[in-house]
Formats: structure tokens, sequence, C-alpha cells
């Protein structure tokens, strides 16, 4: 895998809005693992939960796939599984092309609001749903939900907001350490942060389990959080 170091925001930059382009392509895998506190645990487990809904010659999604961290590790799991990986950015899907030489794993540059989904028994949407347009959200959902076969699961991670500001404040800061202590500067993090704003809208847990419910799943758990990421499991 790709570990270039993230130094996009290192020095000052033009105010623009973050887009997964070849830059970030490049330097994707260090960015994550050190901008999302618990990322390497919650992927590895994400192996253990596929294996719980699904065997091989099964169809598993990875919905937002960038450089492929979660197929690959549903792929030393399932083997034999079906994996369609798919993601928009034509730098991702590249960059992951080049990283990934498993032949279960059926790498796609599409659009998931505009694909037709087969029948699957596990889906994964690993801190992509916060990229799509709120009023978008609850359609990919009800798409997933109606082509997931029964008692299978979505996978649903995010990073989340709080209503109460106390929370929300305390939470900011604790996750603004982490990024220091993996040697993001006060530069990195501020123009990042301004990068990110229209393009990243958080919701809060709340509203992913409602959102979830109102899809369908009937049962909506939970499962692993670290600070404000949490990841969910939705069962149909
Ligand atoms: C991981 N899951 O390593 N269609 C397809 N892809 C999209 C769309 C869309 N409409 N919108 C955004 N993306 C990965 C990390 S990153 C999360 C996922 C992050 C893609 C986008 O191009 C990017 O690659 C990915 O969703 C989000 O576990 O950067 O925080």
């Amino acid at each position: 895998m790709n570990m270039q170091r993230d130094r996009i925001f290192a020095s000052p930059v033009e105010p623009s809005d973050f887009s997964f382009n070849h830059q970030v392509a490049d330097v994707f895998t260090d960015m994550i693992t050190r901008s999302v506190p618990g990322y390497s645990d919650l992927v590895q487990n994400i192996g253990i939960l596929a294996t719980n809904f699904a065997k091989d010659h099964d169809v598993i999604y990875d919905l937002g796939c960038s450089l492929g961290a979660v197929s690959k590790v549903i792929s030393n799991y399932l083997p034999q599984s079906k994996i369609i990986a798919i993601d928009n950015s034509a730098a991702m899907i590249a960059n992951c092309r080049a990283n990934l030489n498993l032949t279960n794993i059926e790498l796609l540059e599409a659009d998931i609001l505009k694909i037709a989904f087969v029948p699957h028994q596990f889906a994964v949407l690993n801190f992509t749903l916060q990229f799509i347009e709120p009023k978008q959200r609850l359609h990919l959902l009800q798409n997933i939900y109606q082509a997931l076969q029964p008692s299978c699961a979505l996978v649903l991670a995010e990073k989340i907001k709080f209503t109460d500001d106390d929370k929300q404040n305390l939470i900011t800061n604790l996750h603004l350490n982490f990024k220091r202590q993996q040697g993001y500067s006060e530069l990195e993090i501020a123009q990042k942060r301004t990068s990110l704003e229209k393009v990243l809208i958080p919701d809060t847990l709340e509203e992913h389990i409602n959102r979830l419910q109102q899809a369908g799943f009937s049962k909506v758990i939970p499962w692993f959080s670290c600070l404000n990421f949490v990841s969910i499991l939705a069962i149909k």
C-alpha cells in the first residue's frame, strides 16, 4: 500500500474545496490513518464482521473504496467472495488498481448514487456517506437495502457531530489533540478543516440510526467508536 507522507496542507494554500484528486490519492493511506483515530482497528474488524454475514462466492460491496483497504481485508478473510469496490475518483481507482492485485476484487470507477445494486450479502460504507449530499443519503441506503439479502448487513462508518455544544467542543478538542500527536501542525489542521467544511457534512449518531431504520434495517447496532468516529452495523 502507498504510504507517502501527507503534507498537502503543510504550506499555505489558496482556500478551495477538498477533492479526492491525485495529490490526495497519493498520500491517502497516511492521511486517513493519521486523521481517523482507530481506523486500522476498525478496518481489520470489518473483515471479521464480513465473515458473519457472507461466505465465499457471495457478493460484497465496498462503496467509496478509496485505495481498497476494506476490500483487501475482506479478501483476506473471504478469498473466494466477489468484492465489488467502487469509487468515483479516477485518481483513487488508478492508485487502487496499482496497489491491489487480487482476482476476487472488481474495481469500478462509478458514482454509487447511479449504480444498479445486484443482490449482495454484505456492504460497507466506510466514511463515504458523509461526502454524499444529505438529501441523497436515504435514497442510497434504500437502494443498498433493497438489493441486500435477508439477514445480511451493511456496515456504515462516519464522522459524527453532537447537538450538545459541550460534548461537541470536548470531542473536537480530543480529535485535534489526536491529530497534533500524529504530527499535523496547526496550519495543516486549520487549512484542512476549511477545505472540508462544505464537502464533509456530518450527521448525529441519532440521525444515522433513524435513517437506517427508515431505509428498512431491522437491527441497527453501533459496534465501534473512537472519539467522533462511529461505525454502525445495520442488519436486514
Ligand atoms: C477506506 N472507504 O479506506 N460515489 C463513489 N465514491 C464516492 C462518492 C460517490 N458518489 N462520493 C465520495 N466517494 C475508504 C475511505 S474516503 C473517506 C473512504 C475519507 C469516495 C471518494 O472519492 C473517497 O475515495 C471516498 O468516497 C471517501 O476505508 O476520505 O474520509
